[in-house]
């Protein structure tokens, strides 16, 4: 059974954007059982995690004499070996790729932006005019994310692990407001999070969090 690391105490509060999420999700819509081993930011920086993660982060998938960081790979790693998550169809099984560096490297960069400085900046002088440059730069990725789905359930054909990232990506943006004025992005990311599988890994990862809570 492969073992992932996550936050002991996320700081997130439960809210599920930690990256442990995505890979818990992608488990979880293979059906593949998991463990997880919970670390607190200290342990994350010690010579023992840092051997399975050089930047000290989580989260990290051990499976046999397989170690991998990096969300996106970790997520690629099960999609390539199970059925579900990536389409047969060769060229299909690109695309649905193609989405999830998408997810990562064009969508991500902008919405990391914008919700560290609202968790960490906003008590800073200077946050009240540097806040509609980064919400401006989420509305661009926004607004062409939009047009690209147009009517369609998901990004490309049926559910893949395209549409996994990009949902656990877009949901850091829950609490900035700038979903409501996309309701079809809103309605894309209340689809994947209606999902069952993700539904499972939300609870696992808010049991932690609750169980951190009361300790
Ligand atoms: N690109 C990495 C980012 C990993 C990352 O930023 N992890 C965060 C939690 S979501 C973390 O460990 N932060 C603590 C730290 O960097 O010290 C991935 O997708 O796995």
């Amino acid at each position: 059974m492969p073992t992932i690391t996550a936050f002991e105490a996320s700081p997130d509060r439960g809210k599920g954007h930690a990256r442990d999420m995505r890979v818990r999700w992608a488990l979880e819509e293979v059906g593949q059982p998991y463990d997880v081993r919970l670390l607190s930011f200290a342990a994350m920086k010690q010579p023992a995690h840092r051997a399975l993660h050089p930047f000290g982060q989580i989260p990290t998938y051990e499976d046999g004499d397989l170690t991998l960081f990096e969300s996106g790979a970790i997520v690629l790693h099960i999609a390539e070996h199970h059925d579900g998550l990536l389409p047969k169809d060769a060229n299909a099984r690109a695309r649905a790729v193609a989405w999830m560096f998408a997810a990562l490297s064009t969508v991500e960069p902008p919405i990391v932006e914008l919700s560290m400085a609202m968790m960490f900046e906003r008590d800073r002088s200077w946050y009240a005019e540097r806040l509609p440059g980064l919400q401006e730069h989420v509305r661009i990725r926004l607004g062409e994310l939009s047009r690209r789905l147009g009517k369609a359930d998901w990004l490309d054909g049926a559910f893949s692990a395209g549409d996994l990232m990009m949902v656990t990506v877009l949901r850091r943006l829950n609490t900035s407001g700038l979903l409501d004025e996309y309701p079809d992005i809103a309605a894309y990311v209340a689809r994947g999070e209606a999902r069952p599988a993700f539904r499972r890994a939300f609870e696992a990862q808010l049991a932690v969090f609750n169980a951190a809570s009361r300790s």
